[in-house]
């Protein structure tokens, strides 16, 4: 299938964004969520930011003090055998496997703003900033619905009570009204459908089974946007297949004639991320009419396969204009490209390569 990478990629690096705490680095602005606003395309940007250590064997963990409303930082040596630094993301307990204590970075969204879609200035300020206890550790992968003139926004609130899906709605992407967390720990990837289905609103989650179970998409519904329910697995994870390890949804529900055009990610067991498809039934999206058994985008540029985390691509929204949709996703866990295909040429790709097991 033919997908068009922009020339200029990646958009926006980290080289690219000031940070805006003294004594940090920005080490990621990426998983940007994607809204037309205007005449702009506005890019929601995950900006990582990563406090400086002052010497070789510091390890440094930030965190929003909620009551202080400042962010502060522990400090950690390398060589303290008590803890586990073999993942740049976070530090964990040795002795208590996948025991997580602190992430390595704190995130948070600032808007990237472009006319032609390919050009972007970044605000200089955050967009969403901590801002209360489900936040301490962040504000990570806003993804984006709009409805008439008012803008959802659903993002992972992440601190050490785990990661919650918040939501906030916006007109002007200047101010914004906070709904709550909208699906509790441990869940990521919240989708809002852009209009009410048979009365209802729909939302796509991935709860993050710890025990049983595996990282599957499931669907949820709610009569105003903020109270789900009625959850039911929709996409799981396909043993021997590209997305054996995880999924999630990607970018917000895109309506055709064919049906509820899905995009997310699946990932293998040893984390490597692409981009798979599946279209649901328009009049009950629980019904997977079709689903690709090969990805349509996969990482094998240079920028998408080498950075802070490799070998990742992770859209979170679009743009449509008739056929075409540009996709914006994040690369490599570190910055932002672009893409262009054609809507139609997706729905073949799904017609030849589907296979309809969840
Ligand atoms: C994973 C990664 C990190 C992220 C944490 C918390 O480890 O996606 O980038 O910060 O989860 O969400």
């Amino acid at each position: 299938m033919n997908i068009y990478r922009y020339e200029e990629n990646p958009l926006i690096t980290p080289l690219d964004v000031v940070p805006y705490h003294d004594g940090y680095e920005v080490i990621g602005a990426f998983n940007g969520g994607v809204a037309k606003y205007g005449d702009e395309t506005l890019l929601l940007l995950r900006v990582a930011e990563k406090p400086i250590a002052e010497h070789e064997n510091e390890v440094v963990a930030p965190y929003f003090n909620v009551k202080e409303q400042k962010l502060e930082r522990v400090s950690f040596d390398k060589n303290d055998p008590t803890y586990n630094f073999d993942d740049p993301r976070m530090i964990r307990h040795k002795d208590n496997l996948g025991g997580f204590i602190y992430l390595t970075s704190i995130s948070y969204i600032r808007i990237a703003r472009s006319k032609d879609g390919h050009n972007f200035t970044l605000d200089k300020e955050p967009f969403l900033y901590p801002f209360n206890e489900y936040q301490t550790f962040g504000i990570e992968d806003a993804r984006v619905m709009q409805m008439e003139d008012t803008y959802y926004i659903t993002f992972s609130a992440v601190s050490e009570c785990g990661v919650a899906d918040a939501l906030v709605t916006t007109k002007d992407f200047k101010t914004y009204d906070y709904k709550g967390n909208i699906f509790a720990p441990e869940n990521k990837d919240v989708l809002l459908f852009p209009e009410k289905i048979n009365d209802k609103y729909y939302a796509l989650h991935r709860p993050s089974a710890k025990n049983i179970g595996e990282l599957d998409i499931w669907l949820a519904s709610s009569p105003d946007l903020v109270n789900w329910g009625d959850h039911k697995r929709l996409i799981g994870v396909r043993q021997n297949s590209y997305d054996d390890g995880r999924v999630g949804g990607g970018c917000t529900p895109i309506k055709t004639e064919a049906g509820w055009l899905i995009l997310y990610h699946g990932a293998t067991k040893k984390h490597r991320y692409v981009m798979g498809a599946a279209l649901l039934d328009l009049n009950d999206p629980s019904v997977v009419l079709k689903r690709t058994t090969e990805p349509f985008l996969e990482p094998v540029a240079e920028y998408e396969k080498n950075g802070f985390f490799g070998d990742v691509v992770f859209a979170c929204g679009t743009v449509q204009e008739g056929d075409t949709l540009k996709m914006y996703y994040g690369v490599a866990d570190t910055s932002m490209a672009g893409c262009e295909m054609k809507i139609s040429d997706l729905l073949h790709h799904l017609e030849r390569t589907s296979c309809l097991t969840k």
